[in-house]
């Protein structure tokens, strides 16, 4: 179609930039970007589930209507395992990363994490949700079966990350290290069609997200910086507005286009803060890193932050444009108690 290109064509047209690509990386991309597509399509009938779902009605596969989250999740790893070029995944939903031991899955050099319905609280309210992924060569031989080492490796090594918007419209953001794109699924044709090539974010913003409601739980240096952003200030249009949709996906993706920084601290009841290193703080701090933008737990890089032992660790996050993560810093290093 003239004018358009679809994921599919710009994985391809990517690829053959790198001659020695066996196309195992293109295919899992195109693998989540088609599980992305089950899944948005089960998002829009979202309320709907309670007229039809619980009603003991079942899908074209004759499966019961599940929760989204878990739906979401078994159709990632389905494409995933279907598609066998990962040998293993990590998922927010299961305690253990999965092994995928058939011959051709063994053999691949890939293995995926990824949160399957990320924000799932809002699903009840029609607010946005995501998929957040991620994309690291494993570090055991092919040929036998992934180890958690496979998992547990820095940031810096991923070899892909992204996340699929469930908005207003569905998009699909990714990285491979060379810029970040976004596509859009145009749902009269079924593709994600290339809408936002090349994403920067602006390196200041007016917009910080944090869920305020905790205030009296952050140390002092955020509370002190909270402060400042809401402080007036002709000279750097402040106070900056507070947006947050409390849905990390939709919550970056707009600072990530308009501008703007994205807190989840440590509080005194959570110490590690909430969200998870591995499958939503590393993907999300490749994808604002390779836009232009910044992403520390306030002291570190996101990126290079070394895995404890845990697929499930948690870590604080400070993410979005470079400007507004620099200023944070200095409050942290200013307010240390
Ligand atoms: P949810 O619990 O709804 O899945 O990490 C999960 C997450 O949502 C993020 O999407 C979101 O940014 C954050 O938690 C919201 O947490 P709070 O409700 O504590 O603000």
């Amino acid at each position: 179609m003239i004018g358009i290109e679809t994921l599919d064509e710009f994985v391809i047209r990517r690829q053959e930039n790198f001659p020695d690509a066996s196309g195992e990386l293109s295919r899992l991309l195109r693998d989540i970007g088609l599980a992305g597509k089950i899944v948005q399509r089960e998002v829009n009938k979202a309320g709907l589930v309670d007229i039809l779902g619980d009603t003991g009605s079942v899908n074209v596969q004759g499966e019961k209507v599940k929760k989204l989250d878990v739906f979401a999740n078994n159709r990632f790893i389905a494409a995933l395992k279907m598609g066998g070029a990962c040998c293993g995944i990590a998922s927010e939903e299961n305690e253990n990363f999965i092994i995928i031991d058939d011959e051709l899955s063994q053999n691949a050099h890939y293995i995926v994490a990824l949160d399957p319905l990320d924000g799932s609280s809002n699903i009840d309210v029609n607010v946005s949700v995501g998929t957040i992924f991620c994309i690291y060569k494993r570090v055991s031989l092919p040929g036998g079966l992934c180890q958690l080492a496979d998992f547990l490796q820095q940031g810096t090594r991923q070899v892909a990350a992204g996340y699929i918007l469930y908005g207003s419209s569905t998009m699909l953001v990714y990285t491979t290290g060379h810029g970040v794109n976004g596509f859009t699924l145009d749902p009269t044709i079924g593709e994600f069609c290339l809408s936002h090539p090349d994403i920067t974010i602006p390196s200041s913003g007016t917009t910080y997200s944090v869920n305020q409601g905790n205030y009296s739980k952050f140390k002092k240096g955020v509370q002190k910086f909270i402060s400042y952003c809401s402080d007036e200030d002709k000279e750097t249009s402040r106070p900056y507005s507070l947006r947050y949709v409390g849905s990390l996906v939709a919550d970056i993706h707009r600072n990530l286009l308009k501008g703007g920084i994205f807190m989840y601290p440590s509080t005194s009841s959570m110490p590690y803060g909430k969200l998870r290193l591995l499958y939503e703080c590393n993907p999300m701090a490749f994808i604002v890193e390779q836009a232009g933008g910044l992403a520390t737990n306030g002291k570190d890089e996101i990126l290079k932050l070394s895995p404890e032992g845990n697929l499930h660790q948690r870590t604080p996050m400070f993410i979005g444009s470079s400007d507004m993560v620099n200023k944070l810093a200095e409050f942290i290093d200013n307010f240390s108690e």
